[in-house]
């Protein structure tokens, strides 16, 4: 994985976070088989609205992106979210799981986070986000494929996320934040990218307690 100073101090301060989240019991659980299918089944209906909503997201940065390589990555980026899509579709079908659900608060703070980021943050700001989110998903799957292997009923999902396409993708992405972030807006990128490392466990902390609308 790549390392900078910019990539290297983001991570650092956000390193308890991000313990807890590549810790948090619902990847404990899921690594050792205990998971129970309905709460993993909330995660897939969450995260599927998570993923149709970072389609959103990506399209906005595609529109923003100040050149070709950028714009090209991303869609790339913005294809293989779309077929991840069908990770979800299909497990799905077989399972018999509705998708269309409403999002939780965290799901939906969380994708607002990342809409209001895009359409009125910094380039830097936006791509520190995108960063982030993908790093913690790398982090969190490979912390389960480290135990688990590629097992079903998840080898789908843990392939999609520890493979070394997404690795490299990963490295591309924090590549383009050091190219498009200056050193001024280091404390906003701190703080866009510690709160998407928060968004990061609660939402798994969402998905494990079922935690959604009160009524
Ligand atoms: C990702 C995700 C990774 N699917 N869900 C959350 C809550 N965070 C990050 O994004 P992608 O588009 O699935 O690679």
């Amino acid at each position: 994985m790549m390392s900078t100073p910019l990539l290297d101090e983001l991570l650092t301060e956000a390193r308890p976070i991000w313990e807890a989240m590549t810790a948090h019991p619902f990847l404990r659980e899921l690594a050792t088989g205990h998971l129970p299918r309905e709460r993993f089944d909330f995660w897939v209906q969450q995260d599927y609205r998570f993923v149709q909503d970072g389609l959103r997201f990506l399209a906005l940065l595609i529109a923003r992106a100040p050149d070709e390589e950028l714009r090209r990555g991303l869609l790339d980026a913005a294809v293989a979210f779309r077929n991840e899509l069908t990770i979800f579709e299909d497990y799905a079908r077989q399972q018999g799981l509705q998708l269309e659900v409403e999002p939780t608060p965290v799901c939906l703070g969380y994708t607002s986070f990342l809409l209001a980021t895009a359409a009125t943050g910094s380039l830097g700001e936006t791509l520190a986000v995108l960063w982030g989110a993908e790093k913690a998903y790398y982090d969190a799957w490979s912390t389960v494929r480290q135990a688990l292997g590629l097992a079903e009923p998840y080898a789908r999902w843990i392939e999609n996320w520890t493979s070394p396409q997404f690795a490299a993708w990963v490295d591309w992405l924090g590549a383009q934040l050091v190219r498009w972030s200056s050193t001024a807006e280091y404390p906003t990128l701190r703080r866009a990218f510690l709160a998407t490392a928060r968004y990061e466990y609660l939402f798994w902390d969402m998905v494990y307690t079922g935690t959604t609308w009160p009524i």
